[in-house]
């Protein structure tokens, strides 16, 4: 009797106990008391991850949110219904404290990292709920530096809480149909109430995520304000009235999108909503920027997270897919072809934590002069890089699956289309590279980064990592000598070049921190593991200028 063929599909363990990655860098950022009283909850989240959330994230995949625009009896209702995972994922998230962290602050600036841990462990099971959670903390940060205490009383305890009942998610209405980008561009307009410091919104938004929100920051331009972006003001709203009827706001329909499923994200229709000013009657984009930082921050934690998720998976398969003979994992070719997925996941993982140390300190108030330089710039580099590598590291493992890695109901393709937002929501990779250019504004040179990196290599002792670290700072120096050469030439010979230097200083800094988080290992768990990431990630390239 033949006994019939029976393929095991790759599983999940508890996703904080399996992360070397993550575990080691938090045995080296975090006093041991921290990481004491941290890990409890880490080891939870991890839990949930790769069990009760992984396996119902697989049972929901064919669920997505819906828009009834109408009740039975002719009323305009504009109700969205999200999908069950959403719906368990927001109460987790919030007793969980996934906001909640960063803001009660009890580890002080690594409270930063810690949130950043759990929305790590998190994102991957819960079908992008990360969209929300991260234009909530955003919006939770553009608030409390706003100054407004009115608003700050009113919404940021129901943004920053652990209670489900109470919680509100923000929503980030920038983008309109003249441009995503270009937001300078928008046509909506505010009208000031008479006799009321009330505002009333008239316009279009094209592309607004997570439209659930009980709350929205955007931008309007009050009547008679100048063109730009600097005629634009940020205002604060109330998406919905007591009887939880929608403030004069249409939900026109639910975008069709390539991935994010379960994101509603709609094209809206305000039509004399009530709105708030948060900051002034101007500036609106500069106000808002806080708001981007921080979902760009989210960004590059949500591509890691993603990146980490197809690797895990593909590792795992690898033990339990026979071919030719032996397991997956017993071919050179394909372990070859992981462990190369393997370092550019943990490359950008050291960078997008890296981002969230500096935003801690920042919050707390404890960062100099140029760290805040390095987080203005690392800010742009570290979500357009990470987006970059996201995509190509998921595109990879679903090839690693063969044809199961293109068959939906494997659960894997969504991988893929996840990871494809990433370059383009929270702005585009060359919109980002020109950011980066922004913040460099007229500095001379690269200086502060070149000693950043020449700081991280101090302690280098071994020549192995002396090697590599010459490979980061060649880069660097690469880079800084085309700007200056660029510069003397035109403004659009620096423009055309941007995205190449934006990314050679991403993955220079990326080499530079992986680098030395590898000697660390080496020297306090005797781990080679992120020796051979770092140098496996230096022969894949890092200067692309
Ligand atoms: C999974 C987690 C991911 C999160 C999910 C979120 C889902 C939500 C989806 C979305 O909402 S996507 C829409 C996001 N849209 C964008 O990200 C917009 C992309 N475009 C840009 O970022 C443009 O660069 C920008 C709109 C900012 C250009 O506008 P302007 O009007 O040409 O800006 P300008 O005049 O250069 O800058 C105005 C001020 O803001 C300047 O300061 P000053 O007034 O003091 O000179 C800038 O320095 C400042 N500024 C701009 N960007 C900044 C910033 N400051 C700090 N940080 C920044 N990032």
């Amino acid at each position: 009797m033949t006994v019939p063929f029976e393929q095991a599909p790759p599983t999940l363990g508890n996703q904080y106990e399996d992360d070397r990655v993550l575990r080691s860098y938090l045995a080296r950022v975090c006093p041991a008391e921290m990481l004491r009283e941290i890990e409890p909850s880490l080891f939870e989240m991890g839990r949930l991850a790769g069990g009760e959330l992984y396996q119902l994230q697989l049972a929901d995949r064919l669920n997505e949110p819906r828009l009834t625009q109408w009740d039975a009896w002719g009323n305009r209702v504009d109700r969205i219904e999200l999908t069950p995972m959403w719906r368990l994922a927001e109460r987790i998230a919030v007793e969980h404290g996934v906001i909640a962290t960063a803001y009660e602050r009890k580890h002080g600036a690594l409270s930063r990292v810690h949130q950043s841990a759990l929305a790590y462990l998190f994102t991957p099971s819960t079908d992008i709920y990360s969209c929300p959670l991260a234009m909530t903390d955003g919006a939770a940060r553009t608030l409390l530096v706003s100054g407004n205490q009115e608003l700050i009383e009113r919404a940021v305890p129901h943004l920053i809480t652990r209670e489900p009942s109470e919680f509100w998610t923000a929503g980030q209405w920038m983008t309109e149909i003249t441009g995503g980008s270009d937001v300078g561009l928008s046509e909506t307009i505010a009208k000031a109430g008479a006799g009321s410091r009330e505002f009333r919104l008239y316009g279009r938004k094209w592309f607004t995520s997570a439209i659930s929100s009980q709350i929205a920051l955007t931008l309007a331009r009050p009547e008679g304000n100048p063109p730009g972006g600097r005629g634009l003001a940020l205002f604060y709203l109330e998406t919905r009235d007591e009887q939880g009827r929608p403030r004069n706001i249409e939900i026109n329909r639910l975008k069709d999108k390539l991935g994010t499923r379960k994101v509603p994200t709609a094209e809206l229709t305000l039509n004399g909503t009530p709105a708030q000013l948060v900051r002034g009657t101007t500036d609106g984009v500069r106000n808002i920027a806080p708001l981007l930082n921080i979902t760009r921050l989210w960004n590059g934690i949500s591509a890691v997270s993603l990146m980490r998720r197809g690797v895990a998976l593909a590792f795992d398969y690898a033990r339990k897919r026979v071919a030719f003979g032996s397991t997956l994992a017993e071919k050179a070719l394909h372990m070859d072809t992981l462990l190369g997925l393997r370092a550019e996941a943990e490359a950008a993982f050291h960078l997008a934590f890296y981002v969230a140390e500096l935003t801690g300190r920042s919050e707390a108030g404890e960062i100099d002069e140029d760290d805040a330089w390095l987080l203005r710039l690392l800010t742009p580099v570290m979500k357009l890089t990470t987006a970059k590598q996201a995509v190509s590291v998921a595109s990879e493992v679903l090839e690693s699956f063969g044809g199961a890695g293109y068959v939906e109901d494997t659960g894997l393709p969504v991988l893929l289309r996840d990871s494809q937002v990433l370059p383009i929501w929270e702005g585009t990779t060359n919109v980002l590279a020109l950011d980066g250019l922004r913040a460099l504004g007229e500095a001379e040179s690269l200086e502060p980064l070149r000693s950043f990196a020449t700081r991280l290599f101090e302690t280098l002792h071994n020549p192995q990592f002396i090697d590599l670290s010459q490979i980061a700072l060649a880069a660097i120096e690469r880079a800084e000598s085309w700007l200056k050469e660029a510069r003397a030439r035109s403004r659009s010979h620096v423009e055309a070049g941007a995205r190449r230097f934006a990314l050679t200083l991403g993955r220079a800094i990326e080499l530079a921190l992986l680098v030395r988080h590898a000697q660390w290992s080496q020297e306090h768990e005797q781990d080679q593991q992120s020796t051979a990431s770092a140098q496996r990630f230096a022969r894949a390239g890092v200067d692309l200028i």
